[in-house]
């Protein structure tokens, strides 16, 4: 079975995006692949280094998973500090990747912008680097994302293909490896090279204040986005407020462009009823915003609520989400220590 690896940051309310560009995507992987989902704490000391409550902000994505129909028992559900070869993995790659391809990365500069280098942690430079070793460490070969994770990914191809190429002899020479094509090129790999899996009608959920602006957990105005966790008021309330042009829906998906909020809630509500645009249009097409937005109230609660019932279920008994994390970091580091055993083979570590 193909081996599916993604994760999340721990960093505060999971929202709408993470929900629909990502989690949601977990689940529907569960059936045909191998999978395991992560929650990277490690990322979360990118940008900011102490955390008031770390512990239950780890517990909780790990809820959010398990809320939305992950299944910890077939898959594997852990946190990423309870491995510690994704860190020695990300070591290794801080030595493989250049700093201009750090440096390039528009997360980095959207991030620092405004910034001068003495406020700006190493950790947020190298975080792509990290993120390779997460998924690399498993050699895992499919990775579920939101749309804004797509340059990391191809960041993550780049490390693999240059780790590959320079220590093609050593790779060689242990048997660890197999031959790929990439490009046109045949190769003899050690890591192989991710595909990202992106795509739906909202690849990249935008804030409900500013459609040119990606829904985030760290956009300092709550009514930007939905909260996993909000209750159905605070939904409808946020769905009413959204901002949006004084025009009907048009009857074609080409009628939303240059419309980015009219686009990001057909969008929302095309994904949270597995229907297309066009389909949502058909239906909508010619009506007032005044019609649509209750409608979408109704959904997103429909489809958001139970969810949330069950995230509190499970934050009510810690000890149950501390165990599935603990049986889930038992069995991602004992697969990450095979593939560190091989890697160290490869680069020539006595061991
Ligand atoms: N707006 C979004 N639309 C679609 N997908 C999204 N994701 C995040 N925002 C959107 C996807 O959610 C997964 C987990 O994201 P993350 O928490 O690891 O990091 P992030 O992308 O930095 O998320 P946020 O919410 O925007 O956090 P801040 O504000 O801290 O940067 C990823 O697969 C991501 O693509």
């Amino acid at each position: 079975k193909p081996l599916v690896f993604s994760g999340v940051q721990p960093t505060g309310n999971l929202h709408l995006g993470n929900y629909l560009g990502a989690i949601r995507k977990f689940v529907a992987l569960q059936e045909d692949n191998d999978c395991i989902y992560c929650v990277v704490d490690l990322h979360a000391l990118t940008a900011q280094l102490v955390h008031e409550d770390m512990r239950n902000q780890i517990r909780s994505i790990a809820a959010a998973f398990i809320a939305s129909g992950i299944d910890p028992k077939k898959h594997i559900v852990f946190n990423q500090s309870a491995v510690p070869q994704h860190s020695e993995l990300a070591w290794i790659f801080n030595c493989v990747a250049r700093i201009g391809w750090m440096e390039r990365m528009t997360q980095f500069k959207d991030k620092t912008g405004g910034k001068n280098a003495e406020q700006v942690s190493l950790g947020l430079l190298a975080y792509p680097s990290l993120m390779a070793a997460d998924i690399l460490v498993y050699r895992a070969t499919h990775v579920p994302v939101g749309d804004d994770q797509k340059q990391h990914l191809e960041l993550t191809r780049d490390i693999a293909q240059k780790f590959n190429i320079d220590f093609g002899g050593h790779i060689r020479k242990a048997g660890t490896g197999v031959d790929i094509v990439v490009g046109e090129e045949p190769v003899h790999a050690y890591f192989p090279m991710v595909e990202p899996l992106i795509g739906g009608p909202a690849p990249r959920v935008m804030s409900l204040r500013d459609g040119t602006k990606k829904m985030s957990k760290s956009d300092a105005s709550d009514l930007s986005r939905i909260n996993l966790l909000d209750d159905a008021d605070t939904i409808s309330k946020k769905i009413r407020k959204a901002k949006t042009d004084p025009d009907a829906l048009p009857s074609e998906v080409e009628g939303l462009k240059g419309r980015p909020e009219a686009e990001n809630l057909v969008g929302i509500y095309a994904a949270l009823s597995d229907k297309s645009k066009a389909d949502i249009l058909a239906e909508f097409g010619g009506q007032q915003f005044s019609v649509f937005k209750p409608a979408l109230v109704d959904l997103a609660v429909n489809v958001l609520s139970p969810i949330t019932d069950e995230m509190r279920r499970l934050m009510d008994d810690t000890s149950h989400i501390d165990a599935i994390l603990r049986d889930g970091g038992e069995r991602a580091r004992a697969r990450a220590e095979k593939t560190m055993k091989e890697v160290r083979d490869i680069i020539g570590f006595v061991q």
